[in-house]
């Protein structure tokens, strides 16, 4: 149920599982205060992956550019805290892949209806990058595209399905990645979409 990718990419497959109704009932809560909404890169796009955030920052895209920020641009209020079982199972998987001192404040949730995709890039907005991201899958499945250090790395396609969680950390950290279009599919608790829990050290 465990593979390495490379040296501190961890593949934690269906780790989340026995967790999924305090996960679920998490993005709920977090939703009720911070609906998924499609921001808008600084080139003026529209992402077509839904988002939303909890815990101390969250990021967030606009004409201005990216960044963490401790308000919510729609509400102007503080993101919702981030649920315990979030916090929890990063620790936990975090220890083991081996970052036994991760200590997120950041969760970026993310909301893939079919088609919905994201390309290329690289996770640079945090302050360090010796702590790891953590990533948790939940619904319908999803081809994620694990690259290497330049853009022009060819990628490796990794499937993920609900309940994978990956651990990304050390020489792995700033490789590029993206996720291919979604296909159509049905999960029973979730439906037609997926979720993706990605929790990470802001500041
Ligand atoms: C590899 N999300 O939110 S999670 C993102 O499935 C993001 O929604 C994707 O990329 C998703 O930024 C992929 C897996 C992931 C997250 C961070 C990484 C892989 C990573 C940072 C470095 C290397
Ligand atoms: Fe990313």
């Amino acid at each position: 149920w465990r593979e390495d990718l490379c040296a501190g990419a961890t593949v934690l497959r269906a780790y989340a599982l026995a967790h999924e109704a305090d996960l679920l009932a998490g993005v709920t809560s977090v939703c009720e205060v911070a609906p998924f909404r499609h921001m808008h890169t600084p080139g003026g796009f529209r992402m077509s992956v839904a988002m939303t955030n909890c815990g101390d920052y969250g990021w967030v895209t606009d004409r201005t550019g990216y960044r963490y920020d401790a308000i919510d641009p729609v509400s102007g209020q503080p993101w919702p805290q981030m649920p315990d079982a979030f916090l929890r199972l990063a620790q936990a998987a975090a220890a083991a892949a081996g970052f036994t001192d991760f200590t997120p404040d950041a969760c970026l949730i993310n909301c893939y209806e079919p088609g919905a995709r994201m390309s290329l890039h690289q996770d640079k907005d945090e302050h360090d990058f010796r702590q790891p991201i953590v990533s948790v899958s939940l619904g319908i499945p999803a081809v994620f595209q694990f690259g290497g250090d330049a853009r022009s790395d060819k990628p490796v396609r990794v499937p993920l399905q609900h309940g994978d969680v990956v651990v990304w950390g050390g020489p792995a950290r700033l490789r590029y990645h993206g996720v291919l279009a979604l296909k159509q599919a049905t999960h029973p608790l979730l439906g037609g979409r997926r979720i993706n829990l990605t929790l990470r050290k802001a500041a």
